[in-house]
């Protein structure tokens, strides 16, 4: 992919139902909503949180917060095959000792995209993020650290993991609008949970 990132193949997709079940007793608490941005716009993904802190934002901006907006409480504590998976993940591509206390699960329905962006709200920006991608396929946009170069296409599948530091970590990047479709276990949708040091 780029040095400091590494594509896993399927890596995910033997905890696929155990994960899938551990994303339902999240969104069970802290229910996918569609976050506003600090422009004004409404996100097309729905998104939701597990961990120490949660990624949100608002019309003030961008933050990681203790505490979900929604309910005035702390978000769901991080489930153990998540936790596991990406300290799996990070050690396989070379990042040992990954313990991340934040991870943002996206949901996309067809026609959900996020526009090309760079994640720099974590304040350690030396641990790699992790994502893991679930249900229908995404065409996922990896450009460079300046938003005008042309970003790259790469096709994420249901199991896919990539893990991203070194220079990959501040790359722009975003996912194109979701193709309709059906998948056995998620039907149409597709969910990233993106694993982060983020305090
Ligand atoms: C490359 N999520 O939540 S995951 C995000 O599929 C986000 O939901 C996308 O971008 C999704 O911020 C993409 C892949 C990903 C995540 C973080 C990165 C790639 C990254 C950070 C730096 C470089
Ligand atoms: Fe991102």
């Amino acid at each position: 992919l780029a040095p400091g990132a590494a594509m896993l193949r399927g890596f995910a997709r033997e905890d696929d139902a155990a994960l899938l079940q551990a994303i339902e007793t999240v969104a069970a608490q802290a229910p996918f909503r569609h976050l506003v941005t600090p422009g004004g716009y409404t996100m097309s993904v729905g998104m939701s949180n597990c961990g120490k802190l949660g990624w949100v934002s608002d019309r003030s901006g961008y933050r990681y917060d203790p505490l979900d907006p929604l309910s005035g409480q702390p978000w769901p504590a991080m489930p153990a095959c998540f936790a596991d998976l990406a300290r799996r993940a990070a050690a396989q591509a070379g990042y040992e000792g990954f313990r991340p206390d934040a991870c943002l699960i996206n949901r996309y329905e067809p026609g959900a995209r996020l526009s090309l962006h760079q994640d720099r709200d974590e304040k350690d920006l030396s641990a790699p993020i992790v994502s893991v991608s679930l249900g229908l396929p995404a065409v996922f946009l990896f450009g460079t650290d300046r938003r005008s170069n042309k970003p790259q296409r790469y096709r994420l599948a249901h199991g896919d993991v990539v893990v991203w530091g070194g220079s990959a970590r501040l790359a722009y990047h975003g996912v194109a609008p979701l193709a309709d479709g059906e998948h056995p276990l998620l039907r149409r949708r597709r969910i990233n949970l993106t694993f982060r040091r983020a305090g």
